[in-house]
């Protein structure tokens, strides 16, 4: 399977170009990457730039003109990777919190599923030891919060790294999903399960940011929080059609 990993960006210049060599070095034949870049103030978007000269037609870059949201950067990157006929697309943080080396493990995944999930919240999945108390509280109640509101049979509905068939992408009423922040993960996850896709969730070790700053906080958080009830309105009567 042809496999396009979309990666948005904003101030990750130290992580993009490390990152990149990571998922090139991995035994996946055909691997594409997608950068999608929201004019970083650290120049990442030129990184990205050169990265592409780097690897022609293996790596491409979009570049979009402010920080315009994480949701409206993986919709634009899913239609592009679409378009240029991936068969699986990949979404996955720059900052190394995803590991490279479960990709291969995600993508066989999709052999029996739809989506296959990075899940912190499974069997041998956790959390970097060094975050603080308080964040993995938050991270867990998030959790807790989001999947029980919504019903969803998943342990991590907030995590992005995710591994898609196309066909499921596609099938995506994207212009439906609101969420622009860190919600558009969890309305991602729901609004798939309500089209009745299936799921598989393997196992991550969920490492913190090697370079830059945090950009997590209460306010972002709630935000979220208050999208989970509107996103459970918003989608009550879908259903899987036929
Ligand atoms: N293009 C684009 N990328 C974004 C935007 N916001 C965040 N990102 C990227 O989305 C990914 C996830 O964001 P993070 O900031 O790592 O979110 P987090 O892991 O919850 O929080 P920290 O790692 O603690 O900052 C990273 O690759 C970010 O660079 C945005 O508005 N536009
Ligand atoms: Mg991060």
């Amino acid at each position: 399977m042809q496999l396009t990993v979309i990666i948005p960006t904003f101030n990750e210049a130290e992580n993009l170009p490390k990152l990149v060599s990571a998922l090139f070095a991995l035994p996946i034949e055909n691997l594409k990457i997608l950068v999608v870049d929201d004019n970083s103030p650290d120049g990442t978007g030129q990184k990205a730039d050169e990265l592409a000269l780097t690897y022609p037609g293996r790596l491409e870059a979009l570049h979009r003109p402010g920080k315009l949201g994480l949701g409206t950067a993986y919709k634009q990157g899913f239609r592009h990777a679409i378009e240029a006929g991936a068969e699986a697309v990949a979404q996955m943080d720059a900052d190394f919190s995803h590991p490279t080396d479960k990709l291969p493990v995600l993508l066989a995944a999709l052999q029996s599923c739809d989506i296959a999930i990075g899940s912190r919240y499974v069997p041998g999945g956790s959390v970097d030891v060094i975050w603080p108390l308080w964040r993995k509280a938050l991270s867990a109640f998030g959790n807790f919060y989001a999947r029980t509101i919504l019903h969803l049979p998943l342990r991590d509905v907030t995590g992005g790294f995710r591994v898609w068939r196309s066909e499921a992408l596609s099938a995506m009423p994207m212009e439906r999903i609101r969420s622009n922040g860190y919600a558009f993960q969890v309305e991602t996850a729901f609004v798939a399960y309500r089209l009745g896709f299936r799921f598989k969730e393997i196992p991550i070790y969920f490492a913190d940011r090697r370079w830059g700053i945090s950009k997590m906080s209460f306010r972002i958080q709630r935000e979220a929080a208050r999208r989970v009830w509107q996103m459970l309105y918003e989608h009550r009567r879908l259903r899987r059609k036929g």
